[in-house]
């Protein structure tokens, strides 16, 4: 058994005008909580010092550079990189990138018990749109403030299994689980912030998103019997309502932790990492069983292109 204790740290609603300084005061109550439940490595949301400012259409550019970190730790994150390191938590923390060379990314990064970063990821998959849209009930600008993350799927040998990250709208696609599966990932972490309205489907409410989440989340963990940690940003930020329903799944696909609120709440599970070796081996053993040569369009083509009518 190769147990690892993971804290999923679900965040409610962080508003507008919220100061990044009283959010860090909640990720390391969020800590401290993980700490006495003997955590050794916590998952917090995407973007989690600020709002969800992707709603929020900006054209100048220094206000939209304003929700971006140049460094990480900095002045305000060094009190939960320090506390993280008194209690020997690893984490994994979503954030806004601002590079030194002036781009932005939808970024993740994973520590180590002492608070080395050892592990970053920038978001693949960045849903939305980026100018005005005058038919949405609220705007979703990820591709307007964000460009495509660069570094790929990576993995990493890390709190004794092989750790791997995306970010929210990632997770609905299977590839991201299959590009880290095939590096043998064992737990994937991720944080969201999804919309619980949609103005273009109506019909489709908090129920269907929370339907939706899981049914990603549960595929990916079962097809690549791999954990699989979310944690979300939960609750009504000036109005705008996000789903909550952060999760832990097992490499089975089953749900082992679910949140019950849409506030600040901590999931804590000790996943046997060893439990993902079963499906690795059998029903999912891609060295035996893959059939690369039929999967040539997943890589050569984005769109569906289908054959001409008769
Ligand atoms: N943050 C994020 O990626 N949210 C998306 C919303 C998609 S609706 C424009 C998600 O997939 O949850």
């Amino acid at each position: 058994m190769r147990q690892l204790t993971i804290g999923c740290a679900q965040l409610g609603p962080i508003q507008k005008a919220d100061s990044r300084e009283v959010v860090v005061e909640r990720l390391i109550a969020l800590l401290e909580s993980a700490g006495k439940a003997e955590a050794k490595l916590v998952v917090f949301p995407e973007l989690a010092l600020t709002t969800f400012f992707p709603r929020w259409y900006m054209e100048d550019q220094r206000e939209v550079d304003a929700w971006f970190e140049t460094e990480m730790p900095n002045a305000v994150t060094r009190p939960l990189f320090d506390r993280a390191r008194d209690l020997k938590i690893g984490m994994v923390l979503g954030y806004a990138e601002l590079t030194p060379e002036g781009r932005h990314f939808n970024t993740a990064i994973l520590t180590d018990a002492e608070s080395n970063i050892i592990a970053k990821y920038r978001k693949v998959h960045l849903p939305g749109h980026a100018e005005f849209d005058h038919d949405r009930a609220f705007q979703h600008l990820e591709k307007r403030y964000f460009e495509p993350g660069d570094l790929g799927f990576p993995v990493t040998r890390a709190h004794g299994g092989i750790m791997g990250m995306c970010i929210c709208n990632d997770r609905r696609w299977p590839e991201t689980y299959r590009v880290m599966g095939l590096q043998g990932v064992e737990v994937i972490m991720l944080g969201y912030n999804t919309p619980s309205i949609n103005s273009q489907q109506a019909s489709e409410g908090p129920e269907a998103r929370l339907f939706h989440h899981r049914l990603s989340l549960q595929a990916g963990a079962y097809q690549n019997s791999t954990w699989v940690v979310a944690a979300a940003k939960a609750g009504d930020e000036d109005g705008y309502p996000l789903i909550g329903g952060s999760l832990i799944v097992d490499p089975d696909g089953y749900i082992v932790a679910e949140a019950e609120t849409e506030g600040d709440e901590l999931l804590v599970h000790a996943c046997d990492l060893d439990r993902c070796n079963f499906g690795k081996t059998t029903i999912f053993d891609f060295a035996r069983h893959r059939r690369i040569e039929h999967y040539g369009l997943i890589t050569s083509q984005t769109g569906a292109i289908a054959p001409p009518e008769q």
